[in-house]
């Protein structure tokens, strides 16, 4: 049988593209977002729609405004689908001469993922079934996991553990950064002993600070993310040997290769795997199969997303490689009013459902995302 990552290759784009459209929307966050690095209060996003006979294929580009998280921007994206991208699509091609398109380019994975994922969603669309199933995945229930962002006080972030717990999220995710860590961790640990509990630096700590890392191995994290430079694979590598929590890389890994290479060198016993970040879905499996075979477990990131890129991430998890709880969260813990509909939710036992419906599942509420659209430009 076909692994989910070949499945992609007998693929071709739809017979016919009428419109091309370049969206930048901006929703509000309920509260903001504090990381290591950076704190967004709105959540601003560059969307592609691609249209054929009717019917709009949606991708959300995962790049923030600000090269804070990664080096790609909004306006970088853009540029890039736009003036590299978009020129050499043609109606009907082979998914693999697609792809070729994609990967000629050098890194600016964000801005292809964006448009792979509005082509994917499209060619699901009119093969009338969810993407899922087009990818050649089975269904299954996706299990809840949250990221809490770094906190004014301890007490604060308890009652954002506690409102996480009384959800049953299945795992919870702390941002921690140096001098904001081991107190907050204990803290945490001391009142829940028993949740699946981890924390992710974005890369706030270097090799310096391997002992007060070491001192993390006292509670029982399922992993530590990203601890050391975004760009880093070496270092990791040196960090793994000393410490006993398991590293779990983000930033750092953009491909497949990078997968390889951070699992051969012991960078990393786990990933956590953003189709965004990565080039998209199709290479996100290839990782995810390739991990699989190495018994190195993965988890999907998330990046805040909207109702679009959060579909995508849902129908990613349902590959079994995706074996532990990833950042996929409720709709209402970010906005209070999403641009696509149905939201997601968590089920009594903080499990998701794959939103039903052909493509990504997910509808855009065209009343709410005029109102929240800065912009829109017309490719063709
Ligand atoms: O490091 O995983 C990260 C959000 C923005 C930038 C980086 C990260 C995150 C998250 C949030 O952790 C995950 C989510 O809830 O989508
Ligand atoms: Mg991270």
């Amino acid at each position: 049988m076909d692994t989910a990552g070949q499945i992609l290759r007998t693929r071709q784009l739809p017979k016919t593209i009428d419109k091309i459209e370049l969206h930048i929307v901006e929703i509000p966050f309920k509260k903001p977002f504090f990381i290591s690095s950076y704190a967004w209060s709105t959540k601003r996003a560059l969307l592609v729609e691609i249209c054929s006979g009717g019917v709009s294929g949606w991708g959300e580009c995962v790049a923030d405004p600000d090269p804070y998280y990664s080096p790609e921007t909004i306006a970088s994206a853009r540029y890039i689908i736009k003036e590299y991208i978009l020129p050499q699509i043609k109606a009907g091609m082979q998914f693999t001469d697609f792809e070729a398109i994609l990967n000629k380019i050098r890194g600016n994975r964000m801005a292809r993922a964006a448009v792979e994922n509005a082509i994917l969603d499209l060619c699901a669309k009119l093969d009338d079934v969810p993407l899922y199933r087009f990818l050649g995945v089975r269904k299954k229930k996706i299990p809840s996991g949250i990221s809490i962002g770094i906190q004014p006080n301890t007490d604060a972030l308890i009652g954002e553990v506690q409102s996480a717990v009384d959800d049953k999220y299945h795992r919870i995710k702390l941002k921690i950064k140096n001098g904001y860590d081991v107190e907050v961790i204990s803290a945490v640990r001391n009142i829940y002993p028993d949740i699946q509990l981890m924390a992710d630096a974005n890369g706030d700590y270097t090799l310096a600070d391997i002992s007060g890392l070491k001192s993390l191995d006292n509670y029982n994290l399922m992993m530590i993310e990203q601890p050391l430079g975004y760009d880093d694979i070496i270092q990791h590598a040196e960090l793994q040997k000393n410490i006993s929590t398991p590293v779990c890389l983000d930033e750092s890994i953009h491909s497949l290769q990078d997968a390889k290479n951070a699992i051969s060198l012991g960078s990393c016993k786990i990933i956590n795997i953003k189709q965004g970040r990565v080039g998209g879905i199709a290479e996100a499996l290839r990782i995810a199969e390739y991990c699989m075979k190495k018994n190195i477990p993965v988890w999907c990131g998330g990046m805040d997303e909207t109702g679009f890129g959060r579909a995508f991430n849902l129908h990613l998890q349902t590959h079994p490689a995706f074996a532990l709880p990833g950042d996929t969260s409720a709709t209402s813990r970010y906005f209070e009013k999403d641009i696509v509909f149905p939201e997601v939710t968590l089920n009594a036992e903080g499990f998701i459902d794959i939103p039903s419906g052909s493509g990504i599942g997910v509808q855009p509420d065209m009343g709410y995302l005029a109102k929240v659209t800065l912009g829109t430009e017309r490719i063709f």
